[in-house]
């Protein structure tokens, strides 16, 4: 943490996805998520998508030069400690992402490779895919596909975990410095790290994912923050993984369909009993003044 003056400023995370108007996933998700890790978050926007907690009904991407645009000033203004790839709908705004990573070098680069949102739409086209799988993979410092994005982008069918670890390798091996496969839609919710040397199995309890929205968002913007705090990557993605499983099981029905995760289920403060009373923090509790005696 650096200080501005007396006031001590958190770091600065970038996202750079999509907007997700009913705020389950993209930008908010990742943006509550560096909230409730203390860190301050600013977005560039790739993608307006139309949607509600019922499914996407329309994709706007940005252009190109929009995107740039949002890219820039930002840097130009703000100390970046990490930043984190979600979202990015076509070839040419992965291009833009591209050229930003390399004109700045950060250090932490966390890319979440989304293609289809959990309803089934398409969020990036195939040229993107391209791109992502040839050349932005190798630009990240670690690289997060779920089975069905690993499988698009390795060409590999995986059935279990050995086809998890088949397909992490097979991404080192085309270029990413380290790759977590996300196993969240396979039976047993186990994610698969490695870094080019060590490969590690993270078990983790399957809770209601089918109905949940904003998981895989969740998940890199929390590794992100984590990465940002100086953790190790296996601490970071425990850490990560234990809130997002966390924040799921706390979700909540905020419309039609499916369940947004309560990032700041941390700030909760149980009910106090019945028949338990607060004592005002400023003095003692009423019954306890001497007057009441
Ligand atoms: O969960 C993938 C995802 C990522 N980013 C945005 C989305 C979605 C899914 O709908 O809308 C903006």
């Amino acid at each position: 943490m650096s200080t501005n003056g007396h006031i001590a400023v958190p770091p600065i995370l970038l996202t750079i996805a999509g907007f997700d108007p009913s705020c389950g996933a993209g930008t908010a998700a990742d943006l509550k998520t560096f909230a409730a890790y203390g860190c301050y978050g600013v977005a560039a926007i790739t993608s307006l998508t139309v949607q509600n907690t019922q499914g996407v009904e329309a994709v706007h991407n940005m252009s190109s030069a929009e995107l740039r645009e949002q890219l820039d000033i930002l840097a130009k203004d703000c100390e970046i400690a990490a930043v984190k790839i979600g979202m990015l709908g076509n070839r040419g705004n992965a291009v833009v992402v591209g050229e930003f990573l390399d004109a700045h070098k950060f250090t932490i680069v966390v890319h979440d490779p989304v293609m289809k949102s959990s309803s089934g739409t398409e969020l990036l086209d195939a040229g993107g895919v391209k791109y992502v799988a040839t050349e932005l993979l190798k630009r990240a410092s670690v690289f997060t596909p779920n089975v069905p994005e690993a499988e698009v982008l390795t060409g590999l069918e995986i059935k279990d975990i050995a086809g998890m670890e088949a397909a992490a390798r097979k991404l080192v091996e085309m270029g990413a410095r380290a790759v977590i496969v996300k196993g969240g839609h396979m039976e047993r919710a186990v994610d698969v790290v490695f870094d080019g040397n060590e490969l590690v199995q993270l078990g983790g309890d399957k809770v209601k994912v089918e109905n949940t929205h904003g998981t895989g968002c969740t998940f890199a913007a929390a590794l992100t923050a984590q990465l940002a705090a100086g953790r190790s990557l296996i601490e970071a993605a425990t850490l990560a993984k234990a809130y997002v499983t966390k924040a799921i099981e706390k979700g909540y029905a905020i419309g039609k369909g499916r369940m947004p995760l309560d990032h700041f289920y941390r700030l909760k403060i149980e009910p106090l009993a019945r028949g338990t009373h607060e004592v005002p923090q400023h003095g003692m509790h009423p019954a306890a003044e001497p007057t009441a005696h």
